[in-house]
């Protein structure tokens, strides 16, 4: 990579920011509420302070460097470090920070980012991506999906068509709504939710919900006929839409087999059901393809964004609008009472425009799917030899293992030993972060990463498996 693309830290704020690693531990916990955190728990041990950033690596407090293989939180595809994005946003905010689009007004970046996130979607068949709505954050936008649908049904005189169906352990966010269409029950427990008219059916985790000796082709369209069952169980009239993580990120990079989605697609056609892929985590390069829909031979009618948009740089989400809910929606649609202050939001959308042209110039998409995708398949797949790991997959640059007890027996571990818990702790000890969900390693690196980097990530994780297989092993909790 050229480093003259690089930020330098300043050497001083870091010294300064070592020093401080206690007081700022501190005041963290004197006044700032995590997202997704125990608190009290946290008060023990003290945050890790995060100080600042470059190619695929953070650096903590203590001048620590770890290697990100988790892109920030899925959404750093460009690397960290790059002063093109922080160059647009300076120029943006000198030229106009903000201005609203709700009344009859709009501006340049808005405008053009929309026409070249259109661009960048594909037709497929009489199908194509025509319009845009902005929203901050992929909750956000999860948020209008819900308000679209059933908008769209409203016009189309069918107002009854009101449940969305979604998935057990999808993740759409963190908002009422984003909440509701997820499926993590410890989120459902704690806001009296699902809202109205909003309900699951399984996932399509091979691993976990396969039946014995049955094939993954197999697995797929029986996971897929789910949705068929829920359909007529509510009554397809009474039904808007099916919503969808191409690959599921936050439930543990659950790859679905290949015959899943084109057999959902059948079924959400055979009803008129819209179909809405989030692809928060799989668009913008993640899966080799600017928008996962291609790879798996659908096409949504609506696709939540947010994350890699921006490289995660600045928030920036929103709703990718199909021509069958556009035509309908402008068409004949009279005022749509839904946005945000912040929909268009001049500064995000010319960091986005400056983000998607720096990964088209170093063809960033085509790298992961041409060439360090399937390097990262064959790399992380040979972890599947060691004594942990009872199955390692890939999907261009999402993978994730499964810890197992057994691999002969696929037995996994009693879940109150946390083992996935311990895993992390020794990948943050080696200078690596990697998510655990249970008993699931997972990463997303940044799409900037080199075979050479994809080696050292992958040494590194093997090193923590052995540590962690260690450690159980002293603890008598393995033979
Ligand atoms: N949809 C999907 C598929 C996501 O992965 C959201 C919506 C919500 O986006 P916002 O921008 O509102 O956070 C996400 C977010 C994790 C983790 O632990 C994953 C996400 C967020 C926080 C944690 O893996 N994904």
């Amino acid at each position: 990579m050229n480093t003259s693309t690089l930020i330098a830290p300043p050497a001083l704020v870091r010294r300064a920011e070592q020093q401080d690693t206690q007081a700022i531990q501190a005041l963290d916990s004197a006044h700032y509420i995590h997202p997704f955190t125990d608190h009290a728990d946290l008060a023990t041990r003290g945050a890790r302070v995060i100080t600042h950033a470059d190619n695929i690596y953070v650096w903590d407090s203590e001048g620590k460097k770890i290697l990100d293989a988790m892109s920030g939180l899925w959404c750093v595809n460009a690397g960290y470090g790059r002063k093109e994005l922080a160059d647009a946003a300076y120029q943006q905010m000198m030229t106009l920070p903000f201005y609203n689009s709700f009344f009859q007004t709009t501006n340049v970046p808005a405008v053009r980012l929309a026409a070249k996130l259109t661009s960048l979607a594909p037709k497929v068949g009489d199908r194509s991506f025509t319009h845009v709505f902005f929203g901050s954050s992929g909750s956000e936008s999860n948020d209008t999906n819900v308000r679209m649908a059933r908008r769209y049904w409203d016009l189309l005189g069918q107002p009854q068509r009101k449940v969305i169906i979604s998935r057990e352990n999808a993740y759409h966010g963190s908002t009422m709504a984003g909440a509701s269409l997820g499926g993590m029950s410890g989120m459902h427990a704690q806001g009296d939710l699902p809202i109205p008219n909003i309900t699951h059916i399984g996932q399509p985790h091979y691993w976990e919900n396969a039946q014995p000796g049955e094939s993954r082709a197999d697995f797929g369209i029986r996971a897929a006929r789910w949705l068929e069952e829920k359909i007529l169980e509510i009554g397809p009239e009474k039904v808007a839409a099916f919503i969808g993580e191409p690959v599921q990120g936050a439930g543990g990079v659950i790859i679905p087999p290949e015959t899943y989605w084109p057999e959902i697609q059948r079924i959400v056609d055979k009803y008129g059901i819209l179909l809405i892929a989030d692809e928060v985590i799989c668009a913008f390069g993640r899966l080799g393809h600017w928008f996962a829909y291609e790879k798996f031979g659908i096409c949504p009618d609506l696709i939540t964004f947010a994350k890699g948009v921006t490289s995660g740089y600045i928030p920036l989400g929103g709703v990718m609008v199909g021509n069958r809910v556009a035509e309908v929606l402008i068409g004949q649609g009279g005022e749509f009472n839904h946005g945000y202050t912040y929909s268009g939001h001049p500064v995000a959308c010319a960091v986005a425009l400056a983000n998607l042209e720096l990964m088209e110039r170093e063809g960033l998409v085509d790298q992961v799917r041409t060439d360090t995708g399937p390097y990262l398949a064959q790399q992380f797949g040979a972890l599947k030899d060691h004594p942990l790991v009872g199955e390692a997959e890939t999907c261009g640059f999402v993978a994730g293992l499964v810890l197992v007890k057994d691999k002969e027996r696929r037995t996994m571990f009693d879940p109150d030993l946390s083992v996935g818990m311990i895993c992390r702790r020794h990948c943050f000890g080696n200078g690596l972060v990697m998510r655990a969900v249970g008993d699931r390693m997972i990463i997303a690196p940044p799409l900037v990463m080199t075979r050479a980097q994809i080696d050292e990530m992958v040494g590194l994780i093997r090193q923590c498996l052995d540590a962690t297989l260690a450690e159980l092993r002293t603890k008598g909790l393995l033979a």
